[in-house]
């Protein structure tokens, strides 16, 4: 069974492991997080958890100049939540067929995806947060699927950051200082319906959403870009003209980005963000493009009030 398990996932997938739902529960425990991980109910009638990674390109996007922002790497091409749904949904179907009963999830699900990838051998987990692979450094997505049976795999010695602080360093609102602060987290920032005050301002510059930096800089990803998943290449929409976002209704938006995983919160995030480019990128002249935008969106108020800032800094300098 053990053999046929790995030829399947094989058929889609090169870098995946095994850890038993006892152990993964047990360990979990013990790092004592209190976290909404922390229900364990879901995994009843499991006994295996098969973590799986897809390699995206670390490849960078040029940032196409002034009123231009740039999309985080992870969010290059189609969205990796379809990519993945498509190719578990395949795996789950063979599994079937072999009377395997099976759960497969990305991100959403209620299993910690790093931290069971870790358990399954496939790498360690760095100071930057990431599960940190020999064969794809950080640079990939994870997900898991649950199995009604056990297998059993040997564990390796894993490497780890050894005295490297470069990641902590370089996180440019001190994000990782201790552990990680996710409310610091310029990525966790990106994403949230919230007024943005100056610092927070300040740290998109080029970028309008997530970051790369911690990965940018890890040395354990040096000489890794791969080009696996024609889906994950850029589209061409990864360098978004500020005053063209601005200007576009959430429908014209959404027809452009909606298989894009920068999209999953709609377009006012974005454009929330697109406000403190204009502000670090000196944009004087979208001023009035920033007052119609606005009015467009009168009755969100975190929006308007990280308008009304960036407008301020704008007439300041
Ligand atoms: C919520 C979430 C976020 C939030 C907060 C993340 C957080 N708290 O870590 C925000 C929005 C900030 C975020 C950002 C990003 N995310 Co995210 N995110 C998630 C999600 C959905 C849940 C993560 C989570 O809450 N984990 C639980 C908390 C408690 O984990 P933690 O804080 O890391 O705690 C760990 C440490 O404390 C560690 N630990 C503590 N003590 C000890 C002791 C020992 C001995 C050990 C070994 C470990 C250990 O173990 C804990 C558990 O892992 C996962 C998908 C999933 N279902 O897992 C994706 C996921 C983690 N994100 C991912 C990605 C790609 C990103 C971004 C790169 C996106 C971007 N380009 O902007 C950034 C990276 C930011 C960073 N430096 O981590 C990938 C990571 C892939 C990888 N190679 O690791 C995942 C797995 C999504 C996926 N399906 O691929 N994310
Ligand atoms: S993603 Fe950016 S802000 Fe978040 S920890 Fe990494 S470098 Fe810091
Ligand atoms: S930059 Fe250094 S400390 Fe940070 S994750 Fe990579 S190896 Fe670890």
């Amino acid at each position: 069974m053990h053999n046929s398990i790995i030829t399947i996932i094989n058929k889609y997938i090169d870098v995946f492991g095994f850890v038993s739902v006892s152990e993964y529960i047990q360990e979990r425990k013990k790092l004592n997080l209190d976290d909404h991980f922390d229900d364990y109910t879901f995994l009843e009638g499991y006994k295996t958890i098969i973590t799986l990674a897809l390699p995206y390109p670390s490849k960078e996007v040029k940032w196409n100049g002034l009123g231009h922002g740039v999309l985080s790497r992870y969010s290059y091409g189609v969205d990796y939540h379809i990519v993945f749904r498509g190719i578990l949904n395949r795996i789950n179907e063979e599994f079937n067929n072999l009377e395997i009963n099976s759960f497969g999830s990305v991100d959403v699900s209620k299993v910690d995806e790093r931290f069971a990838g870790y358990l399954c051998n496939l790498g360690f987990l760095g100071k930057n947060q990431f599960l940190i692979s020999p064969e794809y450094g950080s640079y990939m997505y994870l997900a898991t699927i649950l199995v009604d049976i056990d297998i059993d795999t040997p564990k390796m010695t894993l490497d780890d950051c050894h005295d490297c602080n470069i990641c902590v360093e370089a996180c440019p609102s001190d994000a990782l200082d201790n552990g990680f602060d996710e409310t610091k987290c310029i990525s966790s920032l990106s994403q949230m319906k919230k007024t943005f005050d100056k610092t927070e301002i300040s740290y998109f510059k080029t970028m309008i959403y997530g970051c790369d930096i911690c990965q940018k800089v890890c040395p354990k990803n040096t000489g890794i870009d791969i080009h696996k998943y024609q889906e994950f290449e850029p589209s061409g929409i990864e360098n978004i003209n500020i005053k063209n976002l601005l200007q576009m209704s959430n429908k014209e938006y959404l027809n452009i980005y909606k298989n894009n995983a920068s999209s999953w919160k709609g377009s006012t995030i974005i454009k929330r963000n697109a406000l403190c480019l204009i502000a670090n990128q000196n944009l004087k002249e979208y001023s009035n493009e920033i007052r119609k935008s606005m009015v467009k969106f009168s009755d969100v108020l975190w929006y308007n009030k990280t308008a009304e800032l960036v407008l301020k800094i704008l007439e300041r300098e």
